[in-house]
């Protein structure tokens, strides 16, 4: 080989692993190895957006920052996982906002039903004033709240019968987040609301230690509870998001440059998550009547007496929560809604 063109050669690999490396390279980052948890099986739109930050966090940093995923709960069930980021020993999981409310409570706003009436409002909310002041609030909680995902409006699945009426959920053992205003809104619609992990859940179900539960459409596909509960019916009586969290004891070990990276996964991970999800939607409940559940719709009348029901329920935790967050709420909501 002549020495120009070897010269050459070498200069022209310089070039490329610098520009593969990107921002890595001139930046303050580290190889680390980042564990990740969540409660959905792999192939859920958990699984595949965890996928995502992973490969994202991987080509951001230039291969330094890796991440192991780990679906199905198996780092523990939502709550587990949280006391695991606060002692430092997770770095980083998803998870729901109820359980999070046992620590700040405001995230219960999301816990409200029929509040929201598209995703649309969600986001505008969740990415707004108010879902950011939320996530802020948690890092005197020793949590570093990153991003919000879709879970999504929450419809009921039972092994008893359709719920036409409020009247049907009489009696009916339903599984609930772990979180108050769930408990109170499910018990006062007429329900024996259980409180339980998901992690739970499918055995519950399967046992008939529980008769129903109720979590978005493709979280009832994925975690195939077709195949243990007969009826779903739509309600849409509740949008709850998820939260992408880092460990604050983890981060605040981090470089700046390092937090930035991980900012920005994380931001990419929602923008792919919630169209994934937004599509999965609908294909999941494709899937879910080729399974043969009997699926109904509750109609706007009757969805008008639940919300009469349940308000007692909304004004003892607006009082609760504060009615000036309330106010700020419903005033993101109009503004997002016209
Ligand atoms: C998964 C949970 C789940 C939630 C629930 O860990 O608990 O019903 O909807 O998505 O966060």
């Amino acid at each position: 080989m002549n020495k120009p063109f070897k010269t050459r050669l070498i200069l022209l690999a310089a070039a490329l692993s610098c520009a593969f490396a990107g921002v890595a390279a001139a930046a303050d980052v580290k190889p680390r190895l980042i564990r990740f948890g969540y409660g959905l099986n792999d192939d859920s739109v958990q699984g595949r957006a965890a996928r995502h930050l992973a490969q994202e966090l991987e080509k951001l940093s230039g291969g330094k920052l890796k991440m192991k995923t780990f679906g199905s709960a198996n780092l523990g069930s939502d709550e587990q996982m949280q006391s695991a980021l606060v002692g430092g020993v997770q770095e980083m999981m998803v998870g729901s906002t109820a359980p999070l409310a046992g620590m700040v409570k405001e995230f219960g706003v999301f816990d409200l039903p029929f509040l929201f009436n598209s995703e649309k409002e969600a986001d505008a909310v969740l990415d707004g004033q108010l879902g950011q002041d939320l996530l802020k609030k948690l890092e005197a909680r020793g949590l570093i709240g990153l991003v919000y995902w879709e879970n999504g409006f929450r419809n009921m699945t039972n092994s008893k019968r359709p719920i036409v009426r409020a009247e049907d959920m009489q009696g009916i053992k339903l599984r609930v987040m772990q979180n108050q205003i769930a408990l109170g809104v499910f018990n006062t619609l007429g329900a024996n609301a259980v409180p339980m992990p998901f992690s739970e859940l499918f055995t519950a179900l399967e046992t008939r230690t529980v008769d129903g539960q109720e979590n978005p459409i493709t979280t009832i596909q994925s975690s195939k509870f077709y195949e243990v509960q007969p009826y779903l019916t739509i309600t849409r009586h509740v949008y709850t998001p998820w939260v992408v969290l880092a460990s604050k004891k983890w981060w605040d070990k981090l470089s700046p440059d390092e937090q930035k990276l991980v900012r920005q996964a994380a931001e990419a991970s929602r923008d792919f998550e919630r169209k994934d999800s937004r599509a999965d939607s609908l294909k999941a409940m494709g899937t879910l009547e080729q399974a043969g559940m009997k699926i109904n719709t509750v109609s706007p009348e009757e969805v008008a007496r639940m919300r009469e029901k349940v308000q007692p329920v909304v004004d003892k935790y607006t009082q609760e929560l504060g009615p000036e967050l309330i106010q700020q709420l419903n005033a993101e909501i109009g503004k997002a809604r016209n």
